[in-house]
């Protein structure tokens, strides 16, 4: 590379080629006691290895008046592809956070995993020790690699959904990095020399961004396929897997001021044959490696350099890369994307018991004994549990002999609980304050008491029964993907947040900006006038979404590239 193109690359392509495969100095760090967190590099290199250095905002004012270092401490995400996990693992898992972590909490994603907040790093090995010995890691979880591969959490059509999940763990096998790094830091594995290392399909400066795949199995959209860089849309025959719709480009987040950034949704480049999933997706992650923008990370993710290169460009790329065509695609239909809540028996004749986690927050209040319970309910079950990308547990794969078991552990601990309303159930916060480094506004602290008054609402209006997608997020990087729902609150600054209004039940139309930096009582005004109006105007079944486009309260995001400034 020419010396003036390497001198404008973004600091994160320096520290990534000479991270030395994402060792850095982070050995020598971990026995540095003078601090409780990584320094240079290394704050950013752990993320490769799925932690994420933080700090308690809630403390930091008080710690700096008091001349302390920040309360720092560690977020580590674990790998669950398809977000399957066995009982035995979460109750390892919950044993060790309520011992050794600063909030005792495990916290579910929208990306269909679970977090632990507050490690200190003295306990990181211990911690990476303890998934190794029960099955699970945390690598690339997060960083500029291919992250958590998330799957439709649908357990009751089996045939189809096991074929599904079983291409969303290969995927995230073939696109795990090479590097030995994580098992010679973490797990005291044997020395390699670096310069026998290689990254095949990820390079030495591994990706321009992070790079997110989902796999969809239509006609539930819960995972939001076209939030993602690569999706792929499941097409079935005779209940039997053979083949994907491939879906390239998606993405939610953007930076205010800055009208170069933007939510996209992914772009339809055709149908594939089941056996060519690997090839195409190896093509599209190698076009993204060396298509992407490696000078300014705000343009760095897929959707970017799908916009700078041409759809069509990158994709006759990905064709010539893989030695495969894409086919027109195949007919799909998107009805819903929320969870099913409550029991599903699957035509394997297993039952499944859907949990509304709110936040998917996972902790005993005096109220409400979840963590116990779920770990109760743990101790004697015998299928796995199914993590889903809106932040909710299944309790899959239990046999007919076992329910009544269950199913009294969920009485017993208020999981089955009808007064849980459908708007709860279709609303989302990410994690925000205190633990997320940018966090501009609550969001799971906001919303629980917000739904209350979203539900009276709804209840004034007789529409009790009915549901609008709602999701908040701290911040424009849009971590619950309230640039899909059909009212997002997005924030600006502490009680401030924008507000968007207009996408679709199925996930498939960003919604636009309706009101800028607006306080919780100006959104409530807001929501009560175009709720009112639409209890009264609507169409048989109807959704808000539609609505507020139909009758103009606010125009539809076409094409977002062009006009989602307006
Ligand atoms: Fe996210 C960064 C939490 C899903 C877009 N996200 C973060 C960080 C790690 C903050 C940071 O960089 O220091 C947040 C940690 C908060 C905390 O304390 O836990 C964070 N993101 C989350 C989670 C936990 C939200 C949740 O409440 O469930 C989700 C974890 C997913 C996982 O398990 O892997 C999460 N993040 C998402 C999604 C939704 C999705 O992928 O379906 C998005 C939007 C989709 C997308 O990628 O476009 C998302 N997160 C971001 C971004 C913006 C990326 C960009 O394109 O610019 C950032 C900031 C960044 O990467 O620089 C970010
Ligand atoms: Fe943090 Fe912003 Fe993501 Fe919320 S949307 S978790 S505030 S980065």
């Amino acid at each position: 590379m020419d010396k003036d193109k390497k001198n404008k690359l973004s600091d994160h392509e320096r520290l990534k080629s000479e991270s030395n495969f994402l060792r850095g100095t982070i050995v020598k760090d971990l026995s540095n006691e003078l601090t409780g967190g990584f320094t240079g590099d290394n704050f950013h290199l752990i993320r490769f290895h799925g932690m994420y250095q933080q700090d308690d905002r809630d403390l930091r004012t008080e710690r700096i008046n008091q001349k302390l270092e920040p309360l720092i401490s560690m977020m580590l995400r674990c790998r669950l592809p398809g977000g399957v996990i066995m009982p035995s693992q979460w109750l390892a898992i919950n044993s060790f956070v309520s011992k050794h972590t600063l909030y005792g909490t495990m916290r579910l994603t929208s990306r269909q995993t679970l977090q632990i907040h507050g490690l200190l790093k003295r306990d990181l090995k211990d911690t990476h020790r303890i998934l190794h010995h029960i099955g699970l890691d945390s690598i690339a979880t997060a960083g500029d690699v291919n992250r958590n591969v998330i799957c439709t959490s649908n357990p009751m059509e089996s045939i189809l959904h096991h074929s599904v999940i079983g291409w969303a763990k290969k995927i995230s096998e073939h696109f795990l990095p090479n590097t030995r790094a994580y098992a010679e830091i973490w797990l005291d594995g044997e020395k390699t020399e670096s310069t026998e290392e290689c990254e095949p399909i990820l390079g030495a400066s591994y990706l321009p961004r992070k790079f997110k795949i989902a796999l969809v199995i239509p006609p539930l959209n819960d995972v939001d396929a076209y939030a993602n860089d690569l999706s792929f849309v499941a097409i079935s025959m005779n209940k039997q897997l053979v083949g994907f719709n491939v879906l390239v480009g998606g993405g939610l987040a953007m930076t205010y001021g800055d009208s170069t950034t933007y939510p996209r949704i992914a772009s339809d480049f055709g149908y594939i044959d089941v056996n060519d999933t690997i090839k195409v997706a190896e093509a599209i992650v190698t076009t993204q490696r060396d298509l992407g923008d490696r000078l300014n990370r705000k343009h760095a993710k897929t959707k970017y350099t799908l916009v700078k290169v041409g759809v069509d460009v990158f994709k006759k790329e990905v064709e010539k890369r893989s030695g495969i065509k894409f086919f027109s695609t195949h007919p799909y239909t998107f009805l819903e994307r929320g969870d099913r809540f409550g029991w599903v028996k699957g035509i394997d004749d297993q039952w499944h018991f859907t949990v509304f986690i709110e936040n998917g927050r996972i902790f005993d209040t005096e109220g409400s004994l979840l963590k116990t319970g779920l770990s109760e309910i743990a101790s004697i079950h015998t299928g796995c549990f199914r993590l889903t990308a809106n932040q909710n547990l299944i309790i899959s794969s239990v046999r007919e002999s076992d329910k009544i078991s269950i199913e009294s552990l969920l009485v017993k601990y208020k999981l089955i609980n009808e007064n849980i309303s459908v708007q709860r159930k279709s609303s989302m916060a990410c994690v925000s304050f205190p633990t997320c480094p940018l966090a501009m506004a609550e969001s799971e602290r906001f919303l629980p008491n917000f739904i209350s008054k979203i539900e009276n609402i709804m209840f004034r209006c007789g529409l009790s029964n009915d549901s609008i997608i709602l999701r908040v997020t701290g911040c424009p990087n849009g971590c619950a993907r309230a640039m899909l729902a059909e009212i997002g609150l997005v924030g600006r600054s502490v009680g401030y947040y924008n507000i968007y209004l207009g996408g679709n039940r199925i996930g498939t139309r960003i919604p636009r900006l309706y009101k800028e930096n607006v306080t919780e009582e100006e959104i409530l005004n807001i929501l009560n006038t175009t709720i009112v109006r639409w209890s009264n105007e609507r169409h048989p079944q109807e959704s808000y979404g539609d609505y507020v486009i139909r009758v103009g309260i606010i125009t539809p995001v076409l094409n977002s590239e062009h006009d989602f400034y307006g």
